[in-house]
């Protein structure tokens, strides 16, 4: 089966923001999202990963929803983290449990699971938008999967996409951790990648600890710091 990567046309008088991998850190999130005072016809690509690492992921889930019950258009996209929620489900019950204790993630007990688990599940792989592309992670041409990083979560998904495609758009991704420095740069210099995951959930590294926003159109840049109370403290910052 052919995974059509969905269109979605530029609003007449709204911005096009994507933010980078969330992690589970919703008090940062929910500043972020107040600080760019969305309006109806904005759109909001959230690009994978809203989920573990930090310890609030579905106080997270839950704000996205209710930005989408006031009627706001907010596009999530399926990160390897959301891809292992739904797949550590389909183990069994036992596995699943682990699989949350794990990640800080027992509280999405507290709700309806299945109803998580259909959000999780209607997340899409990615958007075209006509310039750019929204992603988790970077589409390369000339590789086994043309999903860097993902060989083995993601190489099931056949991407209906041409080399011409890819390479005729800008893209804006998640799932590689950028100092900020490097991804100001980016931005500077025009490149066609933008990776944006600034490293929120690892505050501890003075280059990263920022969720970061930016406006495809004005390529406005907005970093908030990371002002989780609760921070956990992870050694290795890999994806
Ligand atoms: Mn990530």
């Amino acid at each position: 089966m052919k995974y059509e990567i969905p269109r979605l046309n530029k609003p007449k008088n709204g911005r096009r923001i994507a933010i980078g991998d969330i992690h589970g850190c919703a008090d940062t999130f929910q500043l972020l999202v107040r600080k760019l005072d969305l309006q109806a016809e904005d759109q909001l690509f959230l690009l994978g990963d809203l989920i573990d690492k930090g310890t609030r992921s579905k106080e997270v889930i839950d704000y996205t929803l209710e930005l989408k019950e006031k009627g706001l258009n907010v596009f999530p996209i399926m990160g390897n983290h959301e891809l292992s929620f739904l797949m550590a489900y389909d183990q069994g019950f036992d596995f699943f449990l682990d699989y949350l204790n794990q990640n800080n993630n027992e509280d999405f007990l507290d709700g309806d699971i299945e109803a998580y688990l259909s959000y999780f599940a209607s997340f899409e792989y990615g958007y075209d938008l006509g310039d750019w592309l929204a992603c988790h992670s970077e589409f390369l041409i000339n590789e086994q999967s043309i999903y860097r990083g993902m060989r083995g979560m993601f190489s099931k998904v056949d991407f209906k996409i041409s080399e011409e495609e890819i390479l005729s758009k800008r893209q804006v991704t998640g799932h590689f951790v950028t100092q900020t420095s490097r991804l100001k740069a980016s931005i500077d210099n025009k490149e066609r990648v933008i990776f944006l995951d600034s490293g929120c959930v690892y505050p501890e590294n003075e280059e990263l600890g920022f969720l970061a926003a930016f406006d495809l159109d004005s390529e406005e840049l907005l970093l908030q710091k990371n002002v989780e109370t609760v921070v956990q403290t992870i050694n290795s910052a890999k994806d």
